[in-house]
């Protein structure tokens, strides 16, 4: 089996994406993390966007953009997590396309400066919580996107929910409690292994440490924190 190095910054989301397809697909890979103030030459080499995630492959290829690095992974090992059927496998396609506007959508309130621009932020998310709701509606009946099967539209999504997830609890929304299909599908995501990178409490703590050194609108609900992360 080829040798693989994943690239990191430990609370990137993108990273966690190409990082869960690996776990799903139970292959050994070495998971580097380096710190994004302060990226080595190695990296700024090998990653063309100086982004992160990367995976290296037998120390030769480097691979970039996290959804590449999710395809390649499916068409190079089993189990396949794309569906067989060709429209299955577009609609998933297509619902993974959304996910950058999804993640911007459900997490913008974490950028937002004013109790204005939070109002502004947290009226995007049932925007987006609703078009999800209505593809899982025709899906099939759960706990994953295409029902009993995991994909790569699962692990493209955990990332964000989780996250959506944390936020709730630094401020609860009360939003996604209006979407069952897509709460369940939340809580069987962040109920599987594969999601995490590291152990839960210690990676929100990482999370919340982010968000309260933003200095952002939210940062104010967040106590102290002793935990440095990125
Ligand atoms: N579209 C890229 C997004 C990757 C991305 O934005 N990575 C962030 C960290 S989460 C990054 O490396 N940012 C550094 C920068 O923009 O200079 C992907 O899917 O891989």
């Amino acid at each position: 089996m080829a040798k693989y190095l994943l690239v990191s910054f430990k609370t990137c989301p993108w990273v966690q994406r190409a990082a869960i397809v690996l776990r799903e697909k139970n292959v050994p890979f070495e998971f580097r993390h380096i710190e994004p103030d302060n990226r080595p030459d190695w990296f700024l080499a090998i990653s063309p966007h100086k982004k992160v995630p990367v995976l290296r492959i037998d120390d030769t290829v480097s691979l970039f953009e996290s959804s590449a690095i999710a395809e390649y992974l499916d068409e190079t090992l089993p189990p396949r997590l794309h569906p067989d059927d060709p429209i299955a496998r577009a609609v998933n396609r297509a619902w993974t396309d959304y996910v950058p506007t999804f993640a911007e959508s459900t997490t913008g309130i974490a950028y937002a400066d004013d109790e204005a621009a939070f109002k502004t932020a947290a009226a995007k998310i049932p925007v987006a919580f609703e078009r999800l709701e209505r593809a899982l509606d025709k899906q099939g009946a759960g706990p994953f996107f295409n029902g009993a099967k995991y994909s790569l539209v699962d692990a493209s999504y955990a990332p964000f929910l989780q996250r959506y997830h944390f936020l709730d609890r630094i401020r609860p929304l009360g939003v996604i409690e209006k979407f069952p299909r897509l709460k369940a599908w939340a809580a069987a995501l962040l109920k599987r292994p594969s999601t995490h990178s590291f152990p839960e409490a210690e990676f929100e703590a990482m999370y919340r440490a982010n968000v309260k050194r933003r200095k952002k609108y939210l940062s104010q609900f967040i106590a102290d924190v002793a935990v440095a992360a990125e």
